[in-house]
């Protein structure tokens, strides 16, 4: 393919002019004689058919250019049919020119031997090249026993050192060992997997605030009761590289889930649900564990230049055959993508998607049970991905990329909890949690206790109340009369 500077940045310009000049047209037009748009005009990446009524003077384009013109990847710059009116009125010489403008940025947009860095380089020559994820020795510190740490200073006040639930902390394998623990809350300060960054500071803000311990009214149980809970700390994390991050937060999971405790990572972005299901894929078997994923976007992004960031954890683990497609079920999903061939590709994996079309369409109570039955139907080990941008941002304000119309908090609570007592939970992550643009305490206060529902859930599976969609007797009704 041929490239001619100037005749490509002219070329580009005057394409652009012409469909804002044709776009004006269009619009004053409309109102005389509405047109209707080609249906496939929706998609962008579907098809197109050329009109009939242009093919005999386009055939002069050649077979390559009549293929670009055909893909519908001209959708890109012009919509399709601004760009057949255009058409109409050029030459055969100005289409040509048009065609291969767009076609020669095609080109540009490829990676090129020589021109592009295929990977970054790292400074291989630092002195403390690990430093960011080389553990301290432990004889530097005062010779202990092994178990949790209790860091409160008073018997009832919050006090001491704020931690995830006011939970007592851990350091080691042996501290989770030795305390019997069954659910470590650990932190994932990871935020360049998104390009608003700051929710690195999600794992402050969750042990800042109150919210996710103390006793939950609906079931009348209260977790920190029932469960050795603990503060395992923040996992490292380099905070220039989600790439490099990645590894170091999968071996962490691991490390916990197989001392037998249930790993919960407070995030972070969502580039973490990678690692975090995957190590439970290496703990459990690959295909073993099924993912319920919150989320008001689909997260399968694939075809970028990164490899991992926070809208592709799902289609990496597709990818690497950690998690099936059909062991994904989707809550909450209502952001501008999937497209049409995303959702069939869904589809054909079997993805159970449960979008808020669903729910709009359904009511939350008939979606809510059907997602707790398909993950009650298996695999046996289910990890939840909770992404707090499904919540509505009236709920959740402090993330990144906020979708209106999303869950309430009323909705997300009970599915959560039921999710957490009805099937068999081997890890939890709550993701996304931007203090920087948590303009109240709301959002770690609300995230705090989706994550107490959870560990509700789990203290209530320990109990003994597994029975579809518990509810104390006691604190459901005031019992002086019959209702
Ligand atoms: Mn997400």
């Amino acid at each position: 393919m041929k490239v001619w500077k100037q005749g490509l940045l002219g070329a580009l310009a005057w394409a652009l002019a012409l469909s804002m000049s044709t776009a004006a047209q269009k619009a004053s037009s409309e109102k005389a004689s509405p047109q209707k748009r080609s249906p496939q005009a929706g998609s962008p990446k579907a098809a197109v058919v050329i009109p009939a009524d242009l093919t005999g003077k386009l055939a002069a384009l050649g077979e390559a250019r009549l293929e670009f013109l055909r893909s519908g990847k001209t959708k890109r710059y012009v919509h399709a049919d601004l760009l057949w009116d255009s058409f109409r009125t050029k030459s055969i010489a100005e289409i040509e020119a048009i065609v291969d403008a767009m076609l020669a940025t095609e080109e540009q947009e490829k990676f090129k031997e020589g021109r592009d860095m295929a990977s970054i380089p790292l400074n291989t020559e630092a002195t403390h090249f690990n430093g960011w994820k080389t553990k301290r020795p432990q004889e530097l510190n005062p010779k202990r026993e092994p178990g949790p740490i209790n860091l409160s200073r008073y018997m009832e006040a919050r006090s001491g050192i704020p931690t995830f639930a006011n939970a007592p902390i851990a350091l080691t394998p042996e501290d989770l060992k030795a305390g019997k623990v069954d659910i470590a809350i650990v932190g994932a300060p990871l935020d360049m997997g998104s390009g608003y960054r700051g929710a690195k500071g999600g794992p402050l803000a969750l042990r800042a605030v109150g919210g996710a311990s103390g006793n939950d009214m609906y079931s009348m149980v209260n977790p920190s009761e029932v469960l050795n809970i603990v503060d395992y700390g923040d996992i490292a994390i380099d905070y220039m590289s989600t790439e490099r991050s990645m590894e170091h937060v999968r071996s962490m999971v691991k490390e916990i889930a197989l001392t037998g405790a249930i790993p919960i990572i407070i995030g972070g972005d969502h580039s973490l649900m990678y690692s975090d299901a995957s190590a439970l894929a290496e703990v459990h078997g690959k295909g073993n564990v099924g993912v319920v994923h919150f989320d008001a976007h689909y997260d399968a992004g694939k075809d970028r230049a990164h490899l991992i960031d926070h809208g592709q954890p799902v289609w990496r683990l597709i990818h690497e055959g950690y998690v099936p497609g059909k062991n994904f079920i989707q809550v909450g999903l209502r952001a501008r993508s999937p497209d049409v061939e995303t959702f069939e590709w869904m589809r054909e994996q079997g993805f159970r998607y449960h979008t808020m079309v669903e729910i709009e369409k359904r009511g939350w109570d008939v979606v809510m049970n059907r997602a707790v039955r398909e993950a009650k139907e298996g695999p046996k080990n289910i990890f939840i991905s909770f992404d707090i941008d499904v919540m509505d941002p009236a709920y959740m304000t402090g993330t990144g990329t906020p979708v209106p119309g999303g869950l309430t908090m009323r909705e997300a609570q009970p599915i959560v909890r039921r999710l957490c007592a009805e099937t068999h939970v081997v890890g939890f992550e709550i993701v996304e949690v931007d203090p920087l643009v948590d303009e109240t305490y709301r959002t770690a206060l609300n995230s705090n206790y989706i994550l107490n529902a959870c560990m509700t859930g789990i203290a209530m599976r320990r109990l003994g109340l597994t029975q579809e969609h518990y509810l104390s007797p006691l604190s459901s009704e005031h019992g002086q009369n019959n209702y």
